[in-house]
């Protein structure tokens, strides 16, 4: 040390910026744990050596384990080198004539540095830039080789690896979590047979029908290009311009202004494949399928006014919960279910199944469960794996293939051709979270950023020099396209046109609003309020206004009334003046009460609030419960730290009022005894605390003396009753029901929301 010391530049004047010569610094390798001591698998990138993928897989069950091991760096004990492997000695000081001299241009070891960091950054998608990604495996429950020869889908337990991204649609890349917007829900199966990626949303419709469209939605969705803004939200002129001329899209604005679109973590929210595609089995023949994603824990949403909030107080809402709840265990779980029908079918129903605007009712064609997706493992790097996955609709495996659906045709040409630019050129297919499993063999060569090193002199087919390989895999092995005829073709020649069912734009937007409980109904009532009262042009609103009308009289008066319409305008003219009679006009599965979950409380956050001389014995064993139930229950305290308690050991808190607000929980748990009870009611945070969790419907368990705090929050309960108070989630406990009262308490929260006590302006 004291050699390397001696050797080193310094600078006399300011020891500490002296890399190894200061003496602050650690010997090379001494601050790190020695490789062979890290756990298989770890992501380890830190000091402390924790595991930071969570519990791993089970052993062949993740596509990432084994293949990006080859790609995964891990400095422990290495000494820090340029890009071209020289050993770096000084990472501190660029190389100077004289200490006080002027840099020099052969500091090469700077140089690099600084130009690698100034290209740090590639472009953000142009849509879904903000997500979140997770490794898992998708495990099939049943042979489905009657429907398709999709590998995935072969045998009862076979587990295909797989890569997801979660997003939001109109955001920029750092925007927030929880802002209105559809969800994407993109998932890459690395299949034995190639990459499919199923690339869908939480909403099973679109905004539109042809991809035509795309640009211009999208250009009225995003920050309007003079000011740019607002950032991440829907609720401005150029979107309800857009949309109100587009009588289309009513039925998915309907979807965008219930609370689907501010889910409560990507965990409970359903994906959807959206189109009709085809399955096709060994023998060619094709059924329609369209796919539906639904969370095992339940479809639970936020309300507006708390995803309002969150989004100062933690935008990383959703990446934050998805990451937690991986290294903690709490797998999230989706079950994959087929609505399978066929041509002959299709031709029947009163819709058109080309159109992504209208779903399948699954009264009509029932959900077909046939496996069930785990994500199991966190990302090992951001950049590499969640930024730099590229998925694309036209990455289909034998046994996949498409319908003729207008919108999904521009699709299959859009990802591949964003990617190009995204991922600068087109090997973005060797990037190692994109690269398949299945062995790549084909006479595609060069371009920018090649990884692959082909070996000979053969890059064509056919060949004979190279012994004919590759060859051709035929029919029985490689991917053939399902000879579909298509009918109409011959009268009518090219046409730039769309079916007629294609213009029934309300029907379907009516079985959605019908179809929901009627808090529900108010919720999108009160989106479709909120966004109209950003827009500032009265004839955009009113437009809206005379849209809704053709899809429900009593949605659009309560709109119109909200936002001070009166008299209600025409309704808009209809573009299919007599559309077909509807199979459905009630279904309940569109509602989002329709999927409690599994009854569990797994990764809902509850807050026991603490402070100096609460009663300690009683808030732990609520505590314990509620862990027990596979909760996350956190102390949050007046301050964080250890707070003495009136009845022996100290409690500690590791969240406090003010870092952990208290609409970042799912539930309350307020704490009994006397001197804790009356620090808290001195602080003004745990008021907020409270009238957040009152007013967003959450579960509340007051014990023994705490009821005083609910009494100066103000809430309108009735304080004289012990226990739960019906609907309200509501639950008072003195020391001998505490117990009873727990349960009850635990069976709220697990009902996620109590929506008895909403109020529409909220009480004061
Ligand atoms: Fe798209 C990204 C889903 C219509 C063009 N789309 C993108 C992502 C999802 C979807 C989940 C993010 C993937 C990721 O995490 O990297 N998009 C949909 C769904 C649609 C849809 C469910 C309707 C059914 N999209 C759509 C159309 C077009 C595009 C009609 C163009 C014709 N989408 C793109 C894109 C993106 C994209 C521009 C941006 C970044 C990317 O592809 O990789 O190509």
């Amino acid at each position: 040390m004291q050699d390397m010391a001696a050797a080193m530049p310094h600078n006399p004047t300011k020891p500490a910026e002296h890399g190894f010569a200061s003496g602050l610094q650690p010997q090379p390798g001494a601050h790190v744990q020695p490789a062979s001591r890290l756990p298989t698998g770890s992501t380890l990138s830190e000091e402390n050596g924790s595991p930071k993928t969570g519990s791993l897989a089970p052993e062949g069950v993740n596509a990432t384990i084994e293949p990006l091991d080859r790609v995964r760096v891990d400095s422990a004990g290495q000494v820090l080198t340029t890009n071209q492997g020289v050993p770096v000695a000084d990472n501190q000081n660029s190389l100077k004539y004289g200490v006080r001299g002027p840099a020099l241009l052969e500091d090469f070891i700077l140089r690099e540095k600084l130009t690698h960091f100034d290209h740090e950054r590639i472009p953000e998608r142009i849509v879904h830039a903000r997500g979140s990604g997770a490794h898992g495996f998708f495990e099939c429950y049943e042979p489905l080789t009657d429907l398709t020869r999709a590998a995935p889908f072969q045998e009862a337990g076979k587990v295909t690896p797989v890569f997801v991204r979660f997003s939001t649609v109109a955001g920029e890349r750092g925007s927030k979590d929880t802002a209105r917007d559809v969800r994407g829900f993109a998932v890459k199966f690395y299949t034995d047979e190639g990459n499919w990626d199923l690339v869908g949303n939480n909403i099973p419709v679109f905004f539109i029908q042809d991809a035509m469209k795309f640009p211009d939605l999208v250009h009225a969705v995003k920050a309007e290009p003079h000011h740019q803004m607002p950032q991440a939200a829907s609720a401005h002129d150029t979107f309800w311009d857009f949309v109100s001329l587009m009588p289309e899209s009513t039925h998915m604005l309907m979807w965008v202004m219930s609370d689907r679109a501010i889910p409560r973590s990507f965990a409970t929210m359903q994906g959807f494949g959206v189109h009709s595609y085809r399955l096709v089995n060994a023998a060619g023949e094709s059924v329609f399928v369209k796919f539906h994603w639904s969370p095992v824990a339940g479809t639970h949403s936020l309300v507006w006014d708390e995803a309002v909030k969150i989004s100062g107080a933690d935008p990383d809402y959703h990446r934050r919960d998805l990451w937690e709840r991986i290294e903690s265990g709490n797998f999230p779980e989706y079950e994959l279910a087929f609505q399978v029908f066929t041509e002959e079918q299709a031709e029947q129903f009163s819709f058109d199944i080309l159109d992504a605007t209208k779903i399948v009712p699954e009264e009509l064609v029932p959900l077909r469960p046939v496996g069930r997706m785990v994500l199991n493992r966190n990302p090992d790097n951001f950049f590499a794996e969640t930024e730099q996955v590229a998925f694309c609709t036209a990455h289909v495996v034998p046994g996949i293939d498409f319908s003729n659906d207008p919108l999904l045709a521009g699709r299959i040409h859009s990802y591949v051709d964003t990617q190009i630019s995204r991922l600068g050129g087109p090997n973005f297919h060797e990037i190692p979270i994109n690269s398949p499993i299945a062995p790549v063999h084909n006479n595609q060569r060069d371009g920018l950023h090649r990884q692959a090193i082909h070996r000979g002199r053969v890059a064509y087919e056919p060949n004979s020099l190279g012994g004919g390989c590759p060859f051709q895999a035929g029919a029985a092995q490689g991917f053939v396209s399902v000879p579909a005829r298509i009918r109409a073709d011959e009268e009518q020649g090219k046409v730039r046109a769309k079916p007629e069912k294609f213009a029934d734009h309300y029907t379907q937007a009516r079985l959605f609003f019908e179809s929901q409980t009627p808090v529900e109904q108010d919720h999108i009532a009160s989106a479709f309020r909120f966004e109209l009262s950003k827009v500032t042009v009265p004839a955009i609103r009113e437009r809206t206004v005379a849209m809704l009308r053709n899809a429900s009289e009593e949605l659009a008066q309560k709109v119109a009334m909200g936002l001070g319409i009166d008299p209600l305008p025409e309704p808009l003219p209809l573009a299919l003046p007599d559309p077909a009679k509807p199979e459905v006009t009630r279904s309940p599965a569109l509602s989002l009460m329709a999927r409690p979950g599994d009854g569990t409380l797994r990764g809902r956050k509850v807050a026991l609030l603490v402070a100096p001389g609460v009663h300690g014995a009683s808030l732990s064993a609520v505590q314990a419960a509620l862990v027990e139930h596979g909760a996350v229950a956190r102390l949050v305290g007046t301050r964080i730290g250890r707070m003495p308690t009136s009845d022996g050991d100290p409690l500690d808190a590791d969240a406090s009022l003010e870092n952990e607000p208290g609409f970042l929980f799912d539930a309350l748990v307020l704490p009994d005894g006397d001197e804790g009870v009356a620090a808290l009611a001195q602080d003004g945070h745990t008021m907020e605390f409270i009238k957040d969790q009152f007013r967003h419907c959450k579960a509340i368990l007051s014990l023994g003396a705490s009821r005083l705090l609910l009494a100066k929050a103000g809430l309108p309960v009735s304080m004289d009753k012990s226990h739960a108070q019906g609907g309200t989630g509501l639950v008072f406990a003195d020391a001998a029901g505490a117990k009873a009262a727990t349960a009850e308490f635990i069976a709220g929260v697990a009902r996620h929301r109590h929506f008895g006590r909403e109020m529409d302006p909220p009480p004061l």
